[in-house]
């Protein structure tokens, strides 16, 4: 409980401290102006230190001066544990999302390609596995779900360092410069991919194409600025976390909360105010607000009775009863899906090394097979599995003369919109569970499931389960 984040790094001397400290440090409304002591910086030689002195003396009012924030919780010790927090879950959030591009399967072709020009980023990119045949309503549930749960943390985190974005003079040193340059691509990057996913999980793909191009370029700007700011914070951060233990702060309430030593970093008050919420306190207001979160998300991936407690789901979280009673994201009437497109008229174009037509009196007269498997959306919600019954891709590959194919591009009859034709790979072609559903739960699709046809594929991401199939082309 005694050293502050910086005890024994001989960082932080006298100097560093100086005017800082709770006794020396004026009153917020004080008339005279305060003027900070000599810091290290003003006894480093050069023009820098001797400007920075000056700015320093014309500090503007109000949140500029260090006697402005006056939160006594704020401090070395709440900033790395809330840091600590993000750095485990950014990391998680980095990895699905990664993930996530990769489920598009973007090397197979510019149709698949959501971020044209992702030149060396894409270097990661493999064939996205079909099994489990749950992996993707595992990997994207968790990137949509923490990504909502983490907001609360976020903010804590940003609340627990706003002093230091009204650090005066803006400026001590080309290096600090530099740094508060990085802070705001960490900051700007961080409500950038919020604000993105959000947008793009609330509103139905607000940005048609083009989310997937903002969301992945502003990941890795982001993450490149957090991979820095780790580097050069992992030491102080550590230390911060061990000056004080969880269960003291646990145990300590808002009549024993104490501001923490004078640190040389400008995040403990100059002039703390009396606790009007202990460390405890605050931790649990995060933590209930996360837990919240948590309760009103989760569900959409979950399934099962969890669903009806996820308010913040944008898909009918409560469909029809009946074998087609399960979310619907696109229906056949808000993408344009003709009546006379989907009817008797209707027919399944099979091309390969054979050209071939079906009714779908014809398609339902051949083998039918049936698999199990959930529709997992980009935007986090998924289903439960639904029993999907229809024509393995792997048999018409073969029926089109094409066996070994290595790519199938899936059209749909629909005319506009970014999810009308998509290419899968081999493997999705391959497994036995892939489908050219018919039927689902034992009932004809409906027409906003896709009727007459649609894929379904383990383990794709839905978007890539084209509805209101026309036709099909395989390739080797
Ligand atoms: N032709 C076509 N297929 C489509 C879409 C679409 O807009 N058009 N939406 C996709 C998306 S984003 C998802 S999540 C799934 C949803 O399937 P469902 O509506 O049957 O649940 O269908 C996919 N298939
Ligand atoms: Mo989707």
């Amino acid at each position: 409980m005694t050293g502050s984040g910086d005890g024994g790094t001989g960082r932080g001397d006298g100097g560093a401290d100086g005017g800082r400290s709770p006794r020396s440090a004026p009153p917020a409304t004080g008339a005279t102006p305060w003027r900070p002591g000599p810091g290290p910086h003003a006894r480093r030689a050069g023009g820098w230190a001797g400007r920075a002195r000056t700015l320093a003396g014309a500090a503007p009012p109000g949140p500029f001066r260090p006697g402005f924030w006056r939160s006594p919780i704020r401090g070395p010790w709440l900033t790395a544990v809330l840091g600590l927090a993000l750095l485990f879950g950014v990391t998680v959030l980095f990895v699905t999302g990664l993930l996530s591009y990769a489920a598009y399967n973007p090397g197979l072709g510019a149709l698949n390609d959501k971020t044209p020009g992702k030149g060396l980023l894409g270097f990661y990119l493999f064939t996205w596995p079909t099994h489990p045949y749950w992996l993707y309503r595992l990997t994207q549930g968790v990137h949509v779900t923490l990504g909502v749960v983490i907001v609360p943390v976020l903010l804590a985190k940003l609340w627990s360092v706003v002093p230091k974005l009204f650090t005066w003079p803006p400026a001590r040193s080309p290096a600090h410069a530099l740094e508060r340059l990085s802070l705001i691509l960490l900051v700007g990057g961080v409500l950038f991919e919020l604000a993105t996913g959000v947008l793009n999980i609330q509103l139905d793909y607000i940005f048609p194409g083009s989310f997937y191009t903002l969301h992945f370029y502003g990941a890795w700007v982001f993450m490149a600025a957090f991979a820095a700011h780790v580097v050069l914070r992992l030491g102080r951060m550590w230390r911060a976390v061990r000056s004080r233990s969880l269960r003291s702060v646990l145990g300590t309430d808002t009549a024993h909360t104490e501001p923490e030593p004078a640190d040389p970093y400008g995040l403990v008050a100059a002039a703390p105010a009396p606790a009007t919420v202990s460390r405890r306190g605050a931790l649990g207001l995060v933590g209930a607000g996360s837990l919240a979160l948590l309760v009103m998300t989760a569900g959409q991936s979950i399934g099962g009775s969890l669903r009806r407690t996820a308010l913040l789901a944008p898909h009918n979280r409560d469909p029809a009863p009946g074998p087609n009673g399960f979310q619907i994201n696109k229906s056949a009437g808000a993408v344009g899906i003709r009546a006379s497109d989907i009817g008797p008229a209707w027919r399944l174009q099979i091309r390969g090394t054979r050209q071939l037509s079906f009714t779908r009196a014809q398609l339902l007269a051949m083998d039918q097979h049936t698999a199990h498997l959930p529709i997992a959306c980009v935007e986090g919600w998924s289903t439960d599995d639904q029993g999907w019954s229809g024509l393995r891709l792997r048999d018409l590959a073969a029926l089109a003369g094409e066996p070994h194919a290595t790519s199938v591009l899936v059209e749909s009859v629909q005319r506009r919109g970014a999810f009308r034709r998509v290419l899968l790979a081999g493997n999705q072609i391959h497994d036995p569970l892939s489908l050219l559903a018919l039927h689902v739960n034992g009932a004809p699709l409906s027409t906003d499931h896709g009727y007459p046809a649609r894929v379904i594929v383990p383990a794709n991401p839905g978007v890539n389960n084209t509805k209101w199939v026309r036709s099909l082309t395989f390739r080797t």
